[in-house]
């Protein structure tokens, strides 16, 4: 048995939005998007509103310059609801305080900022989910924030909208400081009905982790072609 290098990278992904914009179903056909049709359909009708943390990881072979490299980004899902409905329910404040213990969670590669095409209310929430974000110290310098007009098959957005919803995050971002130039804020327009901007959305993230998440130099054994061990 000879062995050779492998590089691998990982970082994490924070989908932000509100209850009922996206986040599960996008962040499952992330993780896997060449589903069939039938699986297609049980993520999109049987995803069941969440109460806590939601976990998920993608892995994907990148090519940065010379080097394969093993990409797995690290999805976390938050609830989206904010009121304490009943005392069973875990608020997204209570789920932020419990993620301050993980120290996957000091910073984050990629920070999805997620709308509803079809309610504008979601995206006025926007402002909120950038503070919590700058609250936590989660965008640093190999951030990559990305806005997402989710449900397109629903409704062509408006595309002064997206600019001037982008030029916000843009002015929240130079306000606050924050150590993230304008080439590293994105706009991806999705549809988990009919994948559009799913793909591209992978790419994306994968290839992001791949160059800038945190890596790593790992051993993978590989069997000789021969069969025969060698001393
Ligand atoms: N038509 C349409 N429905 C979607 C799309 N994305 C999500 N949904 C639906 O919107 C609802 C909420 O999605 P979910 O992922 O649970 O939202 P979350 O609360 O943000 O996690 C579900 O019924 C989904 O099937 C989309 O792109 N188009
Ligand atoms: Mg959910």
């Amino acid at each position: 048995m000879t062995t050779e290098m492998k590089n691998y990278a990982t970082g994490s992904i924070i989908p932000l939005g509100d209850g009922l914009t996206g986040k599960s179903v996008l962040s499952r056909l992330l993780i896997n998007p060449h589903i069939t049709s039938v699986e297609h359909s049980d993520v999109l009708l049987k995803t069941k509103k969440s109460y806590n943390i939601e976990m998920e990881f993608l892995t994907d072979k990148i090519l940065v310059g010379d080097k394969v490299v093993t990409s797995t980004p690290q999805i976390y899902i938050f609830p989206g609801q904010r009121q304490k409905d009943n005392p069973h329910v875990t608020t997204f404040e209570e789920i932020l305080d419990i993620f301050d213990c993980f120290p996957a969670m000091i910073k984050v590669s990629v920070l999805l900022l997620i709308f509803d095409v079809t309610n504008h209310r979601t995206l006025e929430s926007l402002e909120m989910w950038l503070k919590f974000a700058y609250v936590k110290e989660w965008i640093y310098e190999k951030t990559l924030i990305i806005l997402i007009p989710n449900k397109i098959d629903l409704l062509q957005p408006d595309e002064k909208v997206i600019t001037s919803a982008m030029e916000y995050i843009k002015s929240f971002v130079k306000e606050h400081e924050l150590p993230v130039s304008e080439e590293r804020i994105l706009s991806i327009e999705t549809s988990c009905l009919t994948m559009d901007g799913i793909h591209e959305l992978r790419e994306t993230i994968t290839r992001w982790v791949a160059e800038y998440g945190i890596v790593g130099v790992g051993i993978k054994e590989i069997e000789e072609i021969t069969g025969e061990e060698i001393e």
